[in-house]
């Protein structure tokens, strides 16, 4: 079923539910490893794996993904950091638009180059607006993109960006501090955010604790997305 993760997604989001996903990232992630890592994925009630990152110093992404796929049914998300990561392997890729961006490539340029080749693929394509958020230093994905994040202390610019995403036609929106950002999005920030935009919200960037998780949860995120924290062990 090519519609499974978004539906599952907006059915957790019409119920209430949460979406805990763990991001692995291919350069930051050993092959060997990755039994024991989802083992402990799995003792965390994951739902699903992202698999991305801003780099790619190793061309694994196929076998990376199989891997995982042979060790567990939950679904494999691409999370992309630009147009040369996209595996047939994954059941779904992110569609991202770096909406909180001014860059052009990262709007629709990628997105051009990508389309035709995601089409020779079985992937569920997603429609994502992407907001990276100022978090306390500068994000390898904010350097990369040549994008100013949006100010943190700003929410009011945050809900207007989302709803310019779901007028669009984004079915999710992703409000990312960036990975290993030094602080969350604010509860404010998520809470505002989703009290105006009728789309799931993807929170991520920055979250270590369980008590943060839960907090972010409760200001309106569908989806929380723990990659740092999780590679460092402190869960
Ligand atoms: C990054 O949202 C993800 O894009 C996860 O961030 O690595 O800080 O958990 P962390």
């Amino acid at each position: 079923m090519k519609d499974k993760v978004l539906k599952d997604i907006q059915k957790a989001y019409r119920n209430h539910q949460k979406k805990l996903v763990i991001l692995l990232d291919p350069d930051k992630t050993q092959i060997a490893d990755l039994p024991d890592i989802v083992k402990r994925i799995h003792q965390l009630n994951t739902n699903c794996i992202f698999v991305g990152g801003s780099l790619l110093f190793k061309n694994i992404i196929d076998e990376f993904i199989l891997h995982i796929k042979q060790l567990t049914d939950l679904p494999v998300v691409l999370f992309p950091g630009s147009a040369m990561q996209i595996s047939n392997q994954a059941d779904a890729i992110l569609f991202l638009q770096l909406l909180s961006g001014r860059n052009p490539d990262y709007l629709i340029g990628n997105q051009v180059i990508a389309a035709p080749l995601l089409k020779q693929t079985d992937l569920e394509v997603i429609s994502t607006g992407y907001l990276l958020v100022e978090s306390g230093r500068e994000t390898t994905a904010s350097y990369i993109s040549n994008t100013k994040p949006l100010p943190s202390h700003k929410p009011e610019i945050a809900v207007a960006t989302a709803l310019a995403g779901e007028f669009i036609g984004n079915k999710l929106i992703y409000l990312d501090g960036g990975s290993g950002a030094l602080h969350p999005i604010s509860l404010n920030m998520i809470k505002m955010v989703s009290e105006n935009v009728n789309l799931p919200l993807i929170i991520g960037g920055g979250i270590k604790t369980k008590k943060q998780i839960r907090a972010v949860f409760d200001a309106g995120a569908t989806v929380v997305v723990i990659g740092t924290a999780f590679e460092n062990d402190e869960f």
